[in-house]
């Protein structure tokens, strides 16, 4: 199992695309473990994307993820990093393919409205930058042995 960082930016918040945003990764069968819903401090998302801070963008990009609030999300699943990376489609929503969120929902390249881990390593970082330890839960949906095959890919060995 692995967990990824999630981010509805500002204009999915401002666009009234939480429950669209949130009902694809649930309806995925990725589970919620953690949820916060603030506009958070200009130096938090500076940090969160530390690596583009020389690129022409960053100022840009900085302000707008800090211009309304953002839902974070914290999400558990089989190869979560990489599955909720194809269920946002890439960076630019006018090229993302449809069946994708950027590509149902946006046009723009910078206005993407959503934000996912790169990696496993990147997705325990970004975690960790967004929840504290006691803000992330542990819990099994009544439903986990219809979503997986539970003898087959949640064995530790699969
Ligand atoms: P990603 O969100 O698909 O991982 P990154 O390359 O990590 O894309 O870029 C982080 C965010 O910075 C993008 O989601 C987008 O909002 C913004 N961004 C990236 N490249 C550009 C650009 O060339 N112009 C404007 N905004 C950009
Ligand atoms: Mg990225």
């Amino acid at each position: 199992m692995e967990r990824t960082l999630v981010l509805l930016k500002p204009d999915a918040i401002q666009r009234g695309h939480i429950g669209e945003i949130l009902g694809r990764f649930e309806a995925k069968g990725l589970k919620v473990v953690g949820m916060k819903f603030r506009q958070f401090p200009l130096e938090h998302i500076q940090q969160h994307y530390e690596v583009h801070r020389e690129r022409p963008f960053f100022d840009s990009l900085v302000a707008f993820m800090t211009s309304a609030p953002v839902l974070a999300l914290a999400l558990e699943g089989k190869d979560a990093v990489a599955v909720t990376r194809r269920l946002m489609g890439p960076t630019n929503c006018a090229e993302a393919p449809p069946g994708t969120i950027r590509g149902d929902l946006g046009l723009s390249f910078s206005h993407n409205l959503v934000h996912g881990s790169d990696a496993l390593e990147t997705a325990r970082t970004e975690l960790a930058l967004f929840f504290d330890a006691d803000e992330l839960f542990d819990w099994t949906p009544v439903a986990e042995n219809w979503v997986y095959d539970v003898e087959e890919e949640l064995s530790p060995a699969s």
